[in-house]
């Protein structure tokens, strides 16, 4: 396992310099934030980022995300140009060394909370998702927290309206499409995607969602074998869907794990629930039950810490402070020596 922690570039408020003083942490997870989505990433910016990552003694060998075009989902015939510069950015991601690309594949909107500072009894804060009132949200004038507005209302009403009619089975279908068109760019650059599932995992404004449980990704790996198509594991997004038993997925879906964001949530109704730290017993997820799971069936990929509350005074990007994701990353830390070390132990006494 490698532990990592995700950083914004430049603009990031915390400095790498920072992130290295975390113990365990051997490299950060970032991307190039001001190329426009489908466009290629040019190797200039690319190696920048890593000789900023390399000064600090960290490495770059994951990269979340590289945004997947609207007209690859839409299966717009545009997609073909998106297709090739994607993989041409994936090429040139392998020269620069990175190992791993998470993207996600859902319709215009990406992860969705309702409220970014809900107080807990000792003074922190952290996201939350109410399903009641996100259902009382108009997405076609949609100013939702933590959301990044990179449309203007007119794109995003043209946007909502090229998705009406699209189904589950055809949004598959241009994932499959998508990911055999990639193919050959993630074998010579050595790369190996990991699609992050849908956040939370249901169909949000009428839009299909299909990257939700176990039944998604039998059918992913089915339809795309190439050990290629991996997943990123994040616990926080499957969890919030009660029919995910979140320790069988993480042992099924290990071979295939090549990141993990690993955190916790509280249920706080049937589809309402809140984020909290990491340990087990701060939430709802058997955190430590998920990682023994992953270390037992095989899982040797990138971890991070997922969203942290704010604490301490911190007035952080929310979900991506630093103080509780560095305690997450000691505690996930911890899990995983002792997990590691049990397998080891296991190993050679057969
Ligand atoms: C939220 C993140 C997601 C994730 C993308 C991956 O905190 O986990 O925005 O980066 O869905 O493409």
């Amino acid at each position: 396992m490698k532990m990592t922690f995700r950083w914004y570039g430049e603009s990031d408020s915390i400095p790498l310099s920072y992130i290295r003083q975390i113990p365990g942490m051997t490299g950060v997870v970032t991307a190039v934030y001001d190329v426009p989505v489908g466009e290629v990433w040019d190797m200039e910016p690319i190696l920048r980022l890593k000789a900023l990552c390399e000064e600090q003694s960290l490495e770059m060998e994951v990269i979340e995300s590289v945004p997947v075009h609207e007209d690859i989902k839409l299966g717009r015939p545009t997609r073909d140009r998106y297709i090739a510069n994607y993989a041409q950015t994936l090429r040139n991601l392998g020269r620069a060394g990175v190992r791993c690309v998470c993207y996600n594949f859902m319709p215009v909107f990406d992860w969705l909370r309702t409220n970014l500072h809900t107080p807990a009894a000792d003074g922190s804060e952290s996201l939350s998702y109410c399903h009641e009132e996100l259902l009382r949200l108009d997405p076609h004038n949609l100013h939702l927290p933590g959301w990044d507005e990179s449309y203007s209302t007119e794109e995003l009403n043209a946007l909502l309206g090229a998705y009406r009619g699209m189904t589950h089975e055809r949004l598959f279908e241009n994932l499959v499409y998508f990911l055999n068109g990639i193919l050959p760019a993630c074998e010579e650059a050595g790369i190996n995607m990991a699609i992050h599932p849908d956040d939370p995992p249901w169909d949000m404004f009428g839009l299909p969602r299909i990257i939700t449980g176990a039944e998604s990704y039998r059918r992913l790996f089915e339809a795309v074998p190439s050990p290629r198509n991996g997943v990123t594991l994040c616990t926080g997004s499957l969890g919030a869907g009660r029919g995910n038993d979140m320790v069988a997925l993480a042992r099924e879906l290990a071979p295939r794990t090549y990141f993990a964001h690993l955190r916790q949530i509280r249920f706080s109704g049937e589809q309402d629930f809140c984020e909290c730290g990491h340990l087990s017993a701060a939430g709802s997820l058997d955190i430590c039950g998920i990682v023994r799971a992953l270390v037992e069936a095989g899982f040797d990929g990138y971890v991070r810490p997922d969203h942290g509350r704010n604490i301490w005074g911190e007035d952080g990007k929310p979900g991506y402070g630093l103080y509780d994701r560095a305690l997450g990353a000691c505690y996930l830390g911890g899990l995983f020596e002792m997990a590691e070390r049990e397998q080891s132990k296991r190993s050679v006494s057969q």
